[in-house]
């Protein structure tokens, strides 16, 4: 084996998003364009001589071919050991569970989430560190600034790995450890919740139905619900992953995961559904005939906490990022405990959790995760589900309408504009904050606008500083509208619109979001100028 020096030319994109760096397969695909940023991430980390990486991917298209080329890196940056999983594949949140549970250096996760996969598809590649969350934004900037001035990278001239063989190789000095990429999961999702509780509620006519959505989690769902939880063989669907998904798009929101949602708001429905995205780390949770909100979800989880004996002690606090409704904030208040509004991404919570701050964390865009590992996790959260609803035996419908009555409920959707020309898109943000001296006070029926801002964070912790995370129009009732574009597509822009109110009649509960919305919609295209400066007057897609 020789240790190769390459010499290369920086490329000018590799600024990773809210999650990783994500383009078409295409883009990755360029000689030297996965090597130099897999070196600008060894160049900046600068990992201890023979220090251990966990890695592994969704599975997706150019997965294997990926990880074969980031091992032969790893042996030529001088890395010691590498945890692969079997085939080349881990679920997001296993792969934050392998590098806690072996206390690796870091992780390399390959994946581009929830975006449609396969040779026209997108992939990403992400680094997670020790505590085994994303990288902090101190750590993306100083990638992607390496990845501008990076003039050679080094790569071993050693052979592929067989990835399906569990086991141990060699490769040019470093060890490659092959893994089974469910069982720490699974272990780890064990003593958290109450199995045997579980699997009664699974055998006494209660039904569900998984939609793995032909990605990652399909392997993990059939160990877990079917051979420990002992489901019915019928209650997974799209079980088994395909490099492009199916040519599906692999996000469990209503208007992608369909298949599943017409099974549940069909005739002799299940009395539970839950879909995952392309690398498992988020979750939609459907009852007979119903669609809990992610928003929802962390707060009937976080009030009913106790249920699992994974928090049967309680929760220290609870974080959502700021576009997700304040119905958490609701259940902190009562419980007596801190709720902290982050910018959009997994990477704010990491040190939220690791400073003992908060136990639950959840984003509106169909996360939600806890501090058993340190990315959000869709099936933890469907096993938490089923925990509680093994105790409590209310169908999904009967718990939120109790939950609603107690807290209120905030009425909640979003509003996808996808594939917006940049410019347009942009556009509308500029229009909106050259507003905000005079949109104070302004009335829009019977809504009027109490403050507005672009959203900045400092982190309690570190204090570091985020600015301009979304503008936040807030009305004087309490209501609020979020502007924000997308930071992990890979053509165009998009544009979220975020639109919550809160409505504390219980007799309106019952209402449908689109409906009880109506006027706020209204109101948020009116300000933004929406339809004048994008030509669009619908949304791509409504969650
Ligand atoms: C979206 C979501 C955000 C989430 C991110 C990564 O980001 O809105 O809440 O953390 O995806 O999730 P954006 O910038 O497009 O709004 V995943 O499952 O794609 O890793
Ligand atoms: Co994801």
């Amino acid at each position: 084996m020789t240790i190769q020096t390459i010499s290369t030319q920086p490329f000018t994109d590799q600024k990773p998003g809210t999650s990783g760096l994500r383009k078409r397969v295409t883009v990755f695909q360029q000689p030297h364009y996965l090597e130099n940023f897999v070196q600008s991430i060894f160049d900046t980390i600068d990992a201890p001589p023979g220090a251990t990486l966990a890695l592994g991917g969704d599975g997706r298209y150019y997965n294997r071919k990926a990880i074969q080329i980031i091992l032969k890196m790893a042996a030529a940056n001088g890395f010691g050991r590498v945890l692969v999983g079997q085939g080349g594949i881990l679920s997001t949140p296993a792969a934050s569970c392998v590098i806690r549970k072996y206390r690796t250096f870091g992780g390399i996760i390959l994946s581009a989430s929830h975006n449609p996969g396969g040779p026209d598809g997108d992939f990403g590649i992400k680094y997670n560190t020790a505590n085994g969350g994303p990288a902090p934004e101190k750590i993306t900037d100083a990638i992607f600034a390496n990845s501008k001035k990076i003039s050679e990278y080094k790569i071993t001239d050693s052979i592929d790995i067989p990835l399906d063989i569990l086991g141990t190789f060699e490769l040019s000095g470093m060890q490659v450890e092959v893994i089974d990429a469910v069982g720490d999961y699974a272990e780890l999702m064990a003593s958290l919740f109450d199995f045997a509780a579980i699997r009664l509620l699974l055998n006494s006519g209660f039904r569900m139905k998984f939609d793995a959505m032909h990605a990652v989690t399909g392997p993990y769902a059939r160990e877990i619900f079917i051979n420990r939880l002992g489901a019915p063989a019928d209650s997974l669907m799209n079980a088994v992953p395909l490099e492009d998904f199916g040519r599906g798009h692999p996000d469990p929101n209503l208007t992608y995961a369909h298949e599943l949602v017409e099974i549940l708001y069909g005739d002799n429905a299940p009395d539970f559904g839950a879909a995952s995205d392309g690398d498992g780390d988020r979750n939609m949770i459907l009852g007979d005939h119903f669609f809990v909100t992610p928003s929802d979800s962390l707060a009937v989880l976080a009030a009913n906490a106790r249920l699992a004996p994974g928090y049967a002690q309680g929760i220290a606090g609870i974080a959502r990022s700021m576009p997700t409704s304040a119905a958490a904030d609701r259940v902190a208040e009562e419980l007596g405990i801190p709720c902290f509004e982050t910018p959009t991404g997994w990477k704010f919570f990491g040190n939220l959790m690791d400073a003992g701050k908060v136990t639950l964390c959840g984003e509106e865009s169909f996360g939600t995760g806890s501090d058993h590992v340190r990315e959000k996790d869709g099936l933890w959260a469907v096993l938490f589900w089923l925990n509680i609803l093994a105790i409590k035996r209310q169908s999904v419908e009967a718990l939120l309408m109790r939950h609603w009555a107690r807290f209120g409920r905030n009425v909640y959707s979003r509003h996808d504009y996808e594939g917006l020309p940049t410019e347009a898109a942009n556009g509308v943000m500029q229009y909106l904050r050259a507003n905000f001296n005079t949109l104070p006070g302004a009335r829009f029926g019977r809504y009027t606008v109490d403050t507005c801002d672009d959203f900045s964070y400092t982190d309690p912790v570190d204090g570091s500083v985020s600015t301009a995370q979304g503008i936040r129009i807030m009305f004087k009732d309490g209501s609020r509208i979020v502007f924000r574009l997308s930071g992990t597509g890979t053509e165009g822009a998009t544009l979220r619109i975020y639109l919550e109110a809160y409505e504390p009649d219980t007799s309106r509960h019952h209402l449908d979001a689109q409906v009880a919305l109506a006027e706020m919609i209204e109101i948020a295209l009116e300000l933004s100028e929406l339809k004048i400066r994008t030509g669009r007057d619908k949304p791509t897609v409504i969650t």
